[in-house]
């Protein structure tokens, strides 16, 4: 017999990565995925890629719809299979009632995170679904994952950075990784990174450990977790003390000159010097000495920039008689100054003439392209964070420009995301904007614990209904015991997955998806160069569909048709609604399938956009300034720090001297290399590198606990205590632990069984790690930054 065998080009998207890869197909069954270099994120693909067949083909798998058939909380669901048409009739008629009764707000919706899932193949049209059903509630542990490098940083730049502004790796005279390790966590940023190295770019990493390109870092700084900011405001105030920074852009693209009242510490507003000048701000003409307007909405002064004071203190008539004020950067300086390198090095760790040296090595090698992430998104200040770190960034004058954060072009498409759909009054519903109106419930997400909240107490309202695109929330957020029991207080809960999960084992129906290997998808744009944001691909199914599983996409058009939304879906059509995505790019479905490997938009890169004129308007920011704010007013108005503050994390040895005998140690986490969050567990060739949870510990800590490598340990925090297997690493200090979340799923090939997530002396770290005290902006969780103690498991 012959064997057919056929190498089809295709991407993983199992991960943020989204390597461009060759499946290779035996006889219709997918077998390999190898990478491909010709395509634009595909120098190499990782070991999970490489293990995509064996997540295909696992007999773990969920193949067909089912309901339960026994009460929650139940020790088993008792799922029953059912049909699609059973399954999806349910869901339509248990969501319209509910929507009906407590309106469609009182319907969640919840997905796993497109930067660990294929979730993000359909995410765009999830938000379509939810926006068209009238709910402005979306659960996907946004303030876990995504705040700082995408929505905290709006409120600095108008736009995500880096989120959006990918770094460009090719051009970067110095690359800033501030709490990212890109080899695990993002493959294709890893070998870019390992390229702009051989040709001589600097490398700053900030990381508590020394993990994966550190070890190739010219300045690593070893953090002590959740002390970035005063890191931050110390590395800031040696750049401005030194003069290390770009004059040209702090001056004409920052809020630098506007004047802050020295009594409120609030910009002064131009209606306040001259009576009836509108909304205008204030700086300080040094030509005329006097104070001379800014226009937002002209991004401009009365007078050239040239002659705008940076420094400094001027005293104002105002109509409150006469007031102190200082620009802004006179303000930070103060500010950043207050945080000696002494007391940075005491608060962080790290030595004040290592500070110096980072502050150096970013201001000689500009351009200088940086990204952040998990190491700075899950504090309890999170937002203040990023906002240094954002501030830092400003002063370098490196955005948008060519080495910098780019914002690369995009292949214009039709907007899939419905945003026209939710009514503005549904949207002010989302819950956790009452006492976060900055946080993400803005944005139309909530966070985990605001929606375990609404779903216990009822508070703002009754969460009553979720519906979850795979997202893993017990596993994901602090405190899984109070998830499973918010999961079981509601009336429907419908989740979809590729396996059974904690989450899923509280919902009512359990819907089988495809695989992303099994599923057909669109993907517009790569992201991380201007090639790769150029590339447009409609990847094919390369693995025959298992069971009765459906992708996420039919699932919700299929939804979508029953909840009677199809107008709004192109009457269930896919295909139809991919053709109407598309229509502005110039590409073609039809030459999408004749290009399997993608299709390249001529598109051009253009730099320093807010520099761009229209009708002798800048560009700018997109701000409420228009300008880059040092200086947030948006901040201070909801009495939020208007500059980046430190604060001492509330639970760490430090803040809490009551806890710090019992639990001595900072306790930190990271991702592993083998396993996607909370998944991958059951893959034989992923678990053997790594059968069980690890906790990273300096080797004095260990031999002062008489614990060796490879020993069982147990963690204990004030909530309790888990288990993992020790891990020397030296380069931590020896107060600061880094372990693991995620643990719970058995691999049956390997006799490794499944561990209850919810017991105690278990493996899932979040167990005992919790929700509060939460971020004040955004509700983010201090899950890398609390307390613990570690000592060896005995027997
Ligand atoms: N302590 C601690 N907690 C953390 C983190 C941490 O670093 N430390 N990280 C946080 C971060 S950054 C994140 S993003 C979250 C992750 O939380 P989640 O986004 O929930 O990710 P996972 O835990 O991996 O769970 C993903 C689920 O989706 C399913 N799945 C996989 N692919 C698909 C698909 O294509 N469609 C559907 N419908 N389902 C699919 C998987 O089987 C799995 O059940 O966890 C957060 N929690
Ligand atoms: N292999 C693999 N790849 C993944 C994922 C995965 O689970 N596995 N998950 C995907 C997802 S959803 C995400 S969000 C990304 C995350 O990608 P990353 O952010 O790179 O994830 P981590 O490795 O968890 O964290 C980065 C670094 O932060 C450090 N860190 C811990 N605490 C602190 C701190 O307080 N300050 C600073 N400065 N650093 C700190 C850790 O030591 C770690 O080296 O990865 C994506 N890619
Ligand atoms: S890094 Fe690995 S899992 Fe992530 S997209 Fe690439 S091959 Fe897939
Ligand atoms: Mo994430």
């Amino acid at each position: 017999m012959v064997t057919r065998t056929e190498r089809v080009p295709t991407f993983c998207p199992l991960c943020v990565s989204r390597c461009g890869a060759m499946a290779t197909v035996e006889d219709g069954r997918f077998i390999e995925l190898t990478s491909d270099p010709a395509h634009p994120t595909g120098a190499a693909v990782c070991v999970k890629g490489k293990s995509a067949p064996r997540i295909v083909d696992h007999p773990d798998r969920l193949l067909y719809p089912v309901r339960r058939t026994n009460p929650k909380g139940a020790s088993d669901p008792g799922w029953q299979r059912i049909s699609w048409d059973e399954a999806l009739d349910t869901v339509a008629t248990r969501l319209t009632q509910i929507a009906g009764e407590s309106g469609p707000e009182s319907v969640v919706f919840a997905s796993s995170s497109p930067s660990t899932t294929a979730v993000s193949d359909s995410v765009d049209w999830i938000t379509r679904l939810r926006r068209g059903f009238g709910s402005p509630n979306f659960t996907c542990a946004m303030e876990l994952c995504g705040w700082g490098r995408y929505l905290a940083s709006t409120y600095t730049y108008g736009a995500p950075v880096p989120g959006a502004f990918m770094p460009d790796l090719e051009r970067a005279g110095c690359i800033l990784y501030w709490g990212y390790n890109p080899s695990v966590s993002r493959l294709v940023h890893a070998t870019a990174t390992a390229e702009a190295l051989r040709r001589g770019a600097q490398l700053v990493v900030v990381d508590p450990r020394r993990a994966g390109l550190a070890s190739k870092a010219n300045r690593w700084l070893r953090v002590r977790p959740g002390t970035d900011a005063a890191l931050a405001l110390a590395l800031i105030g040696v750049m401005l003390r030194r003069g290390w920074y770009d004059e040209e852009f702090v001056r004409r693209w920052t809020n630098a000159p506007h004047l802050v009242r020295t009594d409120t510490g609030r910009l002064l507003r131009a209606d306040e010097v001259w009576p009836g000048a509108g909304a205008g701000l204030v700086a300080w003409d040094e030509t005329a000495a006097g104070p001379v307007g800014y226009h937002p909405a002209r991004r401009n002064y009365d007078v050239n920039v040239e002659r705008l004071a940076l420094n400094g203190e001027v005293r104002i008539a105002t109509r409150d008689g006469e007031v102190a004020c200082r620009p802004v950067l006179e303000m930070l300086l103060r500010h950043c100054t207050a945080m000696t390198l002494e007391s940075a090095a005491a608060i962080t760790g790290v030595d004040a003439a290592d500070i110096e040296r980072a502050a150096e090595t970013l201001w000689t090698s500009r351009p200088v392209a940086f990204y952040t992430w998990s190491g700075l998104e899950q504090h309890s200040d999170t937002t203040q964070i990023i906002r240094a770190v954002n501030v830092l960034y400003a002063l370098t004058g490196s955005l948008d420009a060519p080495g910098g954060n780019v914002l690369f072009s995009a292949v214009p498409t039709n907007p899939i995301d419905g945003v026209e759909l939710l009514a503005p009054s549904q949207r002010a519903k989302a819950i956790g904007v009452q006492d976060r109106p900055l946080g993400p419930a803005r944005f139309e997400f909530v966070t985990g614990e605001d929606f375990y909240t609404a779903a216990l107490t009822g508070y703002p309202y009754r969460a009553r209904a979720l519906v979850d695109f795979g997202g893993n929330l017990v596993m994901a957020h602090g405190d899984s015991a109070r998830g499973r029991d918010s999961l079981r207080a509601l009336d429907f809960f419908v989740h979809a997955d590729l396996f059974l999960s904690p989450t899923s084992e509280s919902a009512d129906i359990v819907l089988p998806v495809a695989t992303p290997f099994e599923a057909e998808a669109l993907r517009v744009g790569f992201e991380v160069s201007q090639p790769a944001q150029a590339h447009v691909q409609l990847r094919r199914p390369v693995a025959q569909r298992r069971g009765e599983a459906r992708s996420d996409l039919e699932i919700v058009f299929a939804l979508a048709t029953r909840l009677g939304l199809g107008e709004h879906f192109w009457g269930g059509s896919i295909e139809d609604a991919f053709r109407h995505q598309l229509a502005p790019s110039g590409v073609t479905l039809e030459q999408l399938r004749e290009q399997p490997r993608g299709v390249r938009v001529p598109l051009q890169t253009r730099h320093q956009k807010h520099a761009e004129q229209h009708d002798g308007v800048a560009h700018g920011f997109r701000t409420p300034s228009g300008l880059v704010e040092l200086h947030s007013e948006t901040l201070a108005t909801h009495g939020y720090p208007a500059l980046p503050t430190f604060e001492e994390p509330p639970v760490s040895p430090r803040s809490r001297p009551d806890l710090a005998g019992r639990y001595p140690l900072v306790l930190t986490c990271a991702k592993p290399l083998w396993f996607c969050e909370s998944q991958h567990r059951q893959i034989p060739e992923l678990r053997r590198a790594l059968p069980d949870p690890q906790v990273e510990l300096n080797p004095e800590t260990a031999a002062g606990r008489g614990i060796s490598a490879g020993d069982w340990v147990r963690i204990d925090t004030p909530h309790g205590s888990v288990r993992a297997r020790a891990r020397l690493n030296a380069s931590l200090a020896p107060d600061v632990v880094c372990g693991q979340h995620g643990w719970w799923q058995g691999c049956a090939e390997l006799g490794l069984p499944d561990e209850d997530p919810f017991a105690d002396d278990g493996v899932n770290l979040n167990l005992v790690l919790r929700q509060t005290p939460s971020d004040a902006v955004s509700g983010s969780s201090p899950l890398r930054s609390s307390v613990c103690d570690v000592s060896p498991v005995r027997g």
